[in-house]
């Protein structure tokens, strides 16, 4: 059965400025794009007694929560194509268990852990972020997960390490995408320096609605950075590695002038092909203002002290 609920923000392809459009677009995924009536059905999986966790009241949202129905069928993640519409395919392929993530580079202790084992180490909690595409679309979620910072202490990273590298599956048989757009450099691959890693804000996700991450969403484990353009919240990670060299992001790889590495938030420095200054909200469809750091310059602004000259806002 196709079941399909036309609103405001569902805009036609056509109509936006997508991540990818200067290459040839392909339609893949043949048959993936139907929506089945049980899509947003939870996985029943050993570690779901853990959600919902406790909400982190520190995190207030100045805009209502957008509905699951709206994030959950509206997805940037290119292993299932270029569409939006990749919630199905995410879900018939993406095995989030049995998964690990092997931690290695300029640390004391290389490790493997099984996402059990992350979970057995690490508490859970839960906190409502902005979340703001650079295609200039922005949502509001509840994540459920922990700082990145208490999963890279696992590792006792060494001095010499500056950056953080991540990496995501780049199994076809996992995400059919990788073979369909085959001249795109697998794996996807994103990085944050030492110092944004250790902020606060920067969170791993397992979960998402008080539960755990839906496979369209990046199950089972992946990066929120919600004052950096979305693209640097990376899925599906399985390797965290840390470099004294600054990690090349899969989109910077493809299109450095559009897709840089820091990737701040900023209403007033345009994308090249499309202005930054507003986005299209997924829960109104409305057109509002984009703030500076998406709303966390508080907490982050001062990570870019003394980087000026860096292009720190594409
Ligand atoms: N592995 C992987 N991670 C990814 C992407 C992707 O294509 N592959 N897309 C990025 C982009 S462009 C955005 S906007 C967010 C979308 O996250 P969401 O679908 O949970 O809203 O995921 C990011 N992480
Ligand atoms: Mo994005």
């Amino acid at each position: 059965m196709l079941i399909k609920h036309r609103r405001a923000w569902d805009m036609p392809e056509s109509a936006i400025t997508p991540e990818g459009v200067f290459l040839n677009r392909r339609s893949l995924l043949a048959g993936g794009a139907a929506l089945g009536a049980g899509l947003l059905a939870t996985r029943a999986r050993a570690d779901a007694s853990l959600y919902p966790a406790k909400h982190n009241d520190n995190f207030v949202l100045d805009r209502p929560i957008t509905p699951e129905k709206i994030t959950g069928n509206y997805n940037n993640f290119y292993e299932y194509g270029t569409s939006k519409r990749i919630a199905s395919a995410a879900q018939q392929y993406l095995k989030p268990a049995p998964w690990s993530v092997k931690i290695d580079g300029l640390v004391a202790k290389e490790m493997t852990l099984d996402i059990e084992d992350i979970l057995k180490k690490i508490p859970l909690e839960e906190r409502a972020y902005r979340h703001r595409c650079v295609e200039a679309w922005s949502m509001a979620v509840p994540w459920t997960g922990f700082p990145l910072a208490k999963l890279l202490a696992l590792a006792e990273p060494k001095p010499e390490a500056k950056y953080v590298r991540f990496e995501t599956f780049s199994d076809p048989k996992l995400g059919p995408g990788i073979q369909q757009l085959s001249y795109y450099p697998w794996p996807y691959i994103e990085g944050v320096t030492m110092a944004e890693a250790q902020n606060d804000l920067a969170f791993i996700a397992t979960g998402i609605y008080g539960k755990p991450l839906p496979s369209q969403f990046g199950a089972p484990i992946r990066l929120v950075l919600p004052w950096k353009y979305g693209f640097k919240s990376i899925k599906s990670i399985v390797k965290v590695s840390f470099t004294d060299k600054r990690p090349v992001g899969l989109w910077e790889a493809l299109q450095d002038s559009e897709y840089g590495f820091w990737a701040n938030v900023n209403p007033e420095v345009p994308h090249p092909r499309w202005s930054q200054a507003t986005e299209q909200s997924l829960t109104t469809g409305d057109r509002v203002p984009t703030l500076l750091f998406n709303g966390y310059g508080e907490q982050v602004a001062g990570l870019y002290k003394g980087l000026e000259k860096e292009k720190l806002w594409a």
